[in-house]
């Protein structure tokens, strides 16, 4: 690789991997990112070439990790614009000034999307609650900073979230606005949630049945609200609603090393082995109402969102909206 902008890509994707870059809004965002430097980078000066550079890395992108369907959606939302202009006969720098607006265009309206969110959900949250989330959700924090900053009073109990703690870095962000928060081990959620008022939790995808994929131990949490009629919100935007569900592909829930879990060299018996999966599903008749940034919609609604918004009516147009084979096995 001789571009500079590749070995910047590539550290994209491993940050990925790694989950230095984490959190499904930010991944989409980093993988657009990626996509961006390939584009004004190029070395090329043939509109073709330029294409098959951004689709490599965006197959490269596609690669890193499985379950956040936002990746993918801001994939194809650049891959998409960039393949028209080809079709077109766009020129070299046409094809470039293409793909960089599309770039900007997603990165700049997933943060808007994530304002917007905190805006609405604030108002869904009242003075003096006792909030709870799990993991690290810049969408469920924006909603809970917005109705701090609003002037209510809130307390929040944080799960830890094994194994990689990420309610850690959760804790750290609320703590540093000056906001009440307990943190807590995981298994510890249904001991406090009579407490609790509402739980707020991000998403990595949601299925056109309203089914919500979120970080291990979600669903858990929400049948425990469930159980102490808590009310069990979800904040998400709509890049993060995935148009394959609504033709029976189901989200790819991943499955990370057992190392994360327990060190191998303290597993005494050849009979014990781990399971490490980084996501769990939240059936939609436990979760109140999902906070997007168009708006509050019943889980149930995620079909209508994902026709109205994304335009994908039919199998046909999924395929024209999915522009190209980025779901083949192996990249995932
Ligand atoms: C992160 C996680 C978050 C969602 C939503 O998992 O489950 O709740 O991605 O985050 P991981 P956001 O740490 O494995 O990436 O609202 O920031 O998109």
């Amino acid at each position: 690789m001789t571009n500079p902008a590749h070995i910047e890509i590539s550290r994209i994707a491993e940050d990925i991997i790694a989950m230095r870059i984490r959190g499904a809004g930010e991944i989409a965002r980093s993988a657009v990112k990626a996509l961006l430097l390939a584009a004004q980078n190029s070395q090329t000066d043939n509109p073709t070439d330029l294409l098959e550079e951004i689709e490599e890395t965006a197959k490269l992108m596609m690669r890193t990790r499985p379950t956040a369907v936002s990746l993918p959606n801001g994939i194809r939302y650049v891959v998409h614009r960039a393949r028209g202009a080809s079709r077109s006969g766009a020129s070299f720098s046409t094809l470039r000034e293409t793909t960089v607006k599309a770039c900007n265009e997603f990165i700049e309206n997933s943060e808007m999307a994530i304002e917007k969110i905190g805006e609405i959900g604030a108002r869904r949250i009242l003075d003096g609650d006792v909030l709870m989330t799990h993991c690290d959700s810049s969408a469920a924090l924006k909603v809970i900073e917005t109705a701090w900053r609003n002037g209510k009073r809130l307390k929040v109990y944080v799960t830890e979230t094994r194994p990689r703690f990420q309610g850690r870095i959760t804790a750290e962000r609320l703590g540093a606005l000056g906001i009440p928060v307990i943190l807590i081990i995981d298994s510890a959620a249904r001991y406090f949630m009579n407490e609790v008022d509402r739980v707020i939790v991000g998403a990595d995808a949601v299925s056109a049945n309203g089914a919500v994929v979120n970080k291990i131990g979600t669903s858990m949490m929400a049948l425990a609200a469930r159980e102490s009629r808590t009310h069990f919100f979800v904040a998400a935007e709509s890049y993060k609603f995935s148009p394959e569900t609504m033709f029976g592909e189901l989200v790819k829930i991943e499955e990370r090393d057992a190392s994360e879990v327990i060190p191998p060299s303290e597993i005494k018996y050849r009979s014990i082995s781990v399971a490490n999966p980084s996501f769990d599903v939240t059936p939609p008749e436990y979760i109140d109402f999902i906070i997007t940034e168009r708006g509050i919609i019943p889980p149930q609604a995620a079909i209508l969102l994902l026709q109205q918004v994304l335009g994908v009516v039919t199998p046909e147009e999924l395929e024209e909206f999915q522009t190209y084979e980025l779901r083949e096995e192996e990249s995932i």
